[in-house]
């Protein structure tokens, strides 16, 4: 089923890496990326499969375009967002449009044109828990975002919940924890501290460094949407987290450790206003509904495999990197 599959946000990380995953294990399937191009997405991410996807760049706020491309497949996998909160701190404008807007705009289509439609979500709607609060989120932990980011994903969500009862669209969503693995934009924290490392820059902690993320491996988020999207059911919401629970401050040292160098060769800096104290993923509903397992279970050695892949492609994100910390040096972070 679902040959022709149109990804948005497929130059971005995680849509990049699900395009991978898909043309690899799934050959039958035709491939449409529709992607904006923002600072954020790299068609030479695509690179390994150009010639098996086709990209069209452009924004899915676009009606006209987004109805031409939905009407064409057979299965909407969305995963275009404005996706850092450090960005929608400083402008919550393009969340609003990409986040919101875009989401509603791809609802109408795939409305119209009765399509399958698995929307692509965060943990990070649920807000935040204490650090030292045993629970974890689970499907019907109440919608409590903080920043504009999380607020304009919760949005999203409760849009696609609404199209689902109002209308009967066929559509699963699924809110994952902390994703880490190749092709992440440097402005974020793993590839951000590694990066800094191999430019003989301190990585940088925001606050104290005891702020606690749940991580998966980009690879293992990916599989578990496929599993949604082949076998859940119409309507339902999947967490997707593999157990990864780890502070700011260990992942430093890790980082540090594994490129050699001494474990407590770290800054602390100003902290991210509104900054959420800990997330943690109950995923077992997916893992008992769906079977799912995640693949990456030790974090360190995938820790290890990313450091590798930014030290063998810095080609990829060196473009990136100058920009991305001047914008950190004017908040003093
Ligand atoms: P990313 O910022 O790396 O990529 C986003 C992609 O969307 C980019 O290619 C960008 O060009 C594209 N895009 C942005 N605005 C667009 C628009 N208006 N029209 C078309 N394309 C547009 O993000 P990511 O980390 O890969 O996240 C992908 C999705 O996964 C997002 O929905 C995010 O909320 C969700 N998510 C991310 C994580 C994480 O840890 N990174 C965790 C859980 C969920
Ligand atoms: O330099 C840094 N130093 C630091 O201590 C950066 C960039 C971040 N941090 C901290 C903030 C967070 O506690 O590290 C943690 C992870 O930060 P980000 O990579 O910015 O991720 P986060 O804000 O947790 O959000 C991520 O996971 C959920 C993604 O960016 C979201 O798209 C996803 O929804």
């Amino acid at each position: 089923m679902s040959s022709r599959i149109l990804v948005t946000g497929g130059a971005g990380f995680i849509g990049a890496n699900f395009v991978h995953q898909t043309v690899r294990e799934r050959p039958d399937a035709a491939v449409t990326v529709l992607d904006a191009l923002t600072y954020a997405g790299d068609e030479r991410s695509l690179a390994p499969v150009s010639g098996r996807v086709r990209l069209v760049q452009g924004d899915v706020a676009d009606a006209a375009l987004v109805d031409r491309l939905v009407a064409e497949s057979d299965l909407v996998v969305h995963f275009a967002a404005e996706s850092h909160n450090d960005n929608s701190l400083h402008d919550p404008t393009p969340f609003v449009h990409t986040n919101v807007i875009g989401t509603f705009t791809l609802l109408e289509a795939v409305r119209r044109h009765d399509v399958r439609y698995h929307h692509i979500s965060t943990d990070e709607v649920y807000g935040d828990l204490e650090l030292d609060d045993p629970a974890k989120f689970t499907p019907t932990t109440p919608y409590n975002p903080s920043s504009p980011y999380s607020s304009t994903k919760a949005s999203s969500d409760l849009l696609v919940r609404a199209w689902v009862r109002s209308f009967g669209v066929r559509a699963t969503i699924s809110n994952c924890s902390n994703n880490y693995g190749p092709y992440q934009h440097v402005e974020k924290f793993i590839p951000r501290q590694i990066t800094n490392v191999v430019d003989g820059v301190r990585p940088k902690l925001y606050g104290t460094g005891a702020n606690v993320r749940d991580w998966i491996h980009v690879e293992d988020h990916n599989a578990a949407v496929w599993a949604i999207v082949d076998h859940g059911r119409i309507g339902e919401t999947y967490l997707i987290g593999a157990d990864g629970e780890c502070d700011n401050r260990t992942v430093v040292e890790t980082i540090l450790e594994l490129m050699g160098q001494s474990a407590d060769a770290y800054d602390l800096v100003n902290d991210r206003p509104g900054h959420d104290l800990r997330y943690a993923i109950d995923a077992s509903k997916l893992r008992d509904e769906l079977g799912w397992t995640p693949r990456y279970r030790d974090f360190r050695s995938g820790l290890e495999a990313t450091i590798g892949w930014y030290r063998d492609n810095e080609a990829w994100w060196r473009p990136q990197k100058d920009a991305t910390e001047q914008k950190y040096a004017q908040l003093g972070r």
